[in-house]
């Protein structure tokens, strides 16, 4: 039995495009996306979950493609009459993207777990690949910075990611369960590959590795385990990853997000800019283009990243 199944984690942005990237060169039935849902947060009495609806709108290919997050095509009618109301605006939710949120909330409130949800959703925006939550269970990021504990939503939208990051938590994720859809796929022996997606390592991959037995279960799979580096010549391509790294006192680079994971990583995929100081980091290095700008960069990235797990499972 060829070893066949693609199992991703991600988180948002940069990890959808390389989600994107694999779901454009396997079959459908060959991918399982594990999405982070540390990042879930509730708002005007509305279950968010923005990890896992900026992969679906990727892998429908509904995404806002300026942003990464939201829908293309929106319209701002309810941002712009909340706003107008004096209620908070400043998580921007479109016209169209508020219709998924409400209704995920009601069927939330009807006893549905959120992978439910998950699932008929993407079914219905036509993605073929498994969307699947970390776990269905309550999950939360949790960050302390000078003025103390504050929501991830609140850190990375309302405050623009300005505070210094003391410390960072995962509420709930000692109590947490992979999802069954996970582990059963990683207990099939039939996984070709565990790729971890170029997303921030500290809020978007750590929450789903926190999650007791997940990183056992991703070892007993037997499949390579493969990363691609979220940073590219010492920056984060978006997001906060290089200034959290800064304020936690850890090095930000390429090398310094390979120590965070340990003895996870098989390879890593480092791009070109980084390529110089990489140095030993316990994984085979493969250096190519890894900033995705266009779908062709999503397909080569995945591409590559394939190939470098099968090359390490044909010398099993
Ligand atoms: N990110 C922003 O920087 N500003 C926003 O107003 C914003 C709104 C938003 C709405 C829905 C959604 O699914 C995601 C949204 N994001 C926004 C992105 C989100 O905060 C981050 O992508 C993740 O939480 C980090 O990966």
């Amino acid at each position: 039995m060829s070893k066949r199944l693609v199992v991703a984690l991600s988180g948002g942005v940069g990890g959808a495009k390389l989600a994107l990237g694999l779901s454009l060169v396997l079959p459908a039935d060959e991918l399982l996306v594990v999405a982070n849902t540390g990042d879930d947060f509730e708002h005007l009495g509305l279950s968010i979950s923005p990890d896992i609806d900026t992969l679906t709108y990727a892998l429908a290919g509904i995404d806002n493609p300026a942003t990464g997050w939201g829908r293309r095509n929106e319209t701002w009618s309810f941002m712009d009459s909340i706003g107008a109301l004096g209620g908070e605006d400043w998580f921007r939710l479109g016209d169209r993207d508020l219709a998924l949120h409400v209704e995920r909330t009601r069927r939330l409130r009807l006893g549905q777990t959120l992978s439910e949800v998950t699932a008929d959703i993407c079914g219905r925006l036509g993605i073929g690949a498994r969307v699947v939550p970390m776990s269905d269970d309550r999950v939360r990021t949790r960050v302390r910075g000078d003025a103390g504990w504050i929501d991830f939503q609140d850190y990375f939208v309302r405050q623009h990611c300005r505070p210094v990051v003391h410390e960072l938590a995962f509420d709930g994720v000692t109590l947490a369960r992979p999802h069954a859809d996970i582990t059963a796929a990683l207990r099939s022996g039939d996984v070709r590959a565990v790729i971890v997606c170029p997303s921030n390592p500290f809020v978007s991959v750590e929450p789903i590795l926190a999650i007791p037995g997940m990183r056992d279960a991703i070892k007993a799979s037997g499949a390579p385990v493969v990363a691609v580096s979220p940073i590219i010549g010492g920056q984060a391509v978006k997001g906060p990853t290089a200034k959290m790294m800064r304020e936690l006192g850890l090095e930000a680079s390429a090398a310094g997000v390979a120590a965070r994971y340990g003895d996870l990583l098989d390879g890593y995929i480092v791009d070109h800019a980084d390529a110089d100081g990489i140095g030993n980091v316990g994984a085979r290095v493969t250096i190519a283009r890894t900033l995705m700008t266009s779908l062709h960069d999503r397909e080569t990235l995945a591409g590559v990243t394939l190939d470098a797990a099968d090359a390490l499972a044909s010398q099993r």
